[in-house]
């Protein structure tokens, strides 16, 4: 971790040692106001997680409209002996955007690792997480780091007596919530990590049908309307400023020439909204751009993993080949 963010370890529990330097309020605050000045003003995804953004996505997964975690669960299953021998096993399991570690409890069992480092920016997701996992597997070191995961964090490392094999494990398409450019960038980081011996194992999301993917974005009990509209829930408790939420609406959509999926936050009203000191105007139908959610096909993610700096040993797909997970080594 950098050296002026604080560093602390935070409990033990067991096995679990936890290890902290979230976002500060400071970086939220500057970070809002920065993307409310823009000519079109947006804000990033990865604060949507707070206590409630975190249990809204856990919502999010058990919809029926929303069939990614369904699928990468199903694939995973399905082929957890051949992504064991890909693994391998005993290795140093990293696993980026961990959330609630649902997917990572079919690879646990499986490969055993000899330390397992969730990193997360959603300290409440993350520590929840860790206490469940510890009591399913007693045996398991856990090295659980609050932070976040496009910085450059020096990640603690579990003391085996030989070096060992590091895996990182990027699951749930958090990569498409990523630019290309910041996913270039975060593989590039990864790939440093890892160094030669190391492996990936990367969730995508694939095109599809633009029906299946608007369901997913827009489902019909307005789970993901409500996670969408609580980033300015958000910002009105941390930042003290005074959003309507009456006065914003949820809008997703698939932009084909961009390959993504858009959501946006839009004003139904002209208005004025305060963030402290700060006033941003808004005009009816501005939008506060607010998620990217890209898909790819196997051969776009393909080639963005090589400029990333991996090969791409193996694809697995689930049955309607609407997800695959990706086996990366070092190229
Ligand atoms: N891996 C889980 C959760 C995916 S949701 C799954 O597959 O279901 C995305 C997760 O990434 C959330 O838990 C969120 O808190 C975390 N996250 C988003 N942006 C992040 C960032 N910049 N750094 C660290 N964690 C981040
Ligand atoms: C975490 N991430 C991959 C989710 C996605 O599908 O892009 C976040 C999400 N946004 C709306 N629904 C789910």
């Amino acid at each position: 971790m950098a050296r002026d963010e604080r560093r602390r370890k935070t409990e033990h529990l067991g096995k679990v040692r936890f290890f902290g330097s979230v976002v500060g309020a400071d970086s939220f605050r500057e970070d809002v106001i920065a993307g409310l000045s823009l000519p079109e003003k947006a804000l990033s995804p990865k604060y949507f997680y707070d206590a409630e953004g975190s249990r809204l996505f856990e919502a999010i997964c058990r919809l029926k409209e929303y069939y990614p975690t369904r699928c990468e669960l199903a694939l995973t299953g399905a082929h957890i002996e051949d992504i064991a021998r890909f693994a391998g096993d005993g290795c140093q399991l990293i696993e980026y955007g961990s959330g609630e570690s649902l997917k990572t409890r079919l690879l646990i069992r499986r490969l055993r690792p000899s330390a397992y480092v969730p990193v997360d920016i959603s300290e409440p997701a993350l520590q929840a997480a860790a206490k469940r996992l510890a009591r399913a597997y007693p045996w398991l070191n856990i090295l659980s780091v609050a932070g976040d995961f496009m910085q450059p964090l020096k990640l603690p490392v579990y003391r085996a007596r030989s070096p060992e094999r590091l895996v990182i494990y990027f699951p749930g398409s958090t990569i498409g919530n990523l630019t290309p450019d910041e996913a270039h960038a975060f593989l590039r980081m990864s790939r440093g990590q890892i160094g030669r011996r190391g492996a990936m194992l990367v969730g995508v999301d694939l095109k599809k049908d633009a029906n299946v993917l608007h369901a997913a974005y827009n489902d019909s009990k307005g789970v993901t309307a409500a996670f969408n509209l609580n980033l300015l829930v958000r910002i009105n408790r941390q930042l003290g400023a005074d959003f309507d939420l009456k006065r914003f609406a949820h809008y997703a959509f698939y932009n084909v020439a961009e390959g993504r999926i858009e959501m946006h936050l839009v004003s139904l009203a002209q208005q004025t909204v305060n963030v402290g000191l700060h006033r941003f105007r808004f005009d009816v139908g501005e939008s506060i751009h607010t998620e990217n959610s890209c898909k790819y096909s196997v051969e776009e993610f393909k080639t963005l993993a090589l400029a990333g700096g991996f090969r791409t040993d193996r694809v697995w797909k689930d049955s309607r080949g609407y997800f695959a997970l990706f086996g990366l080594s070092a190229a």
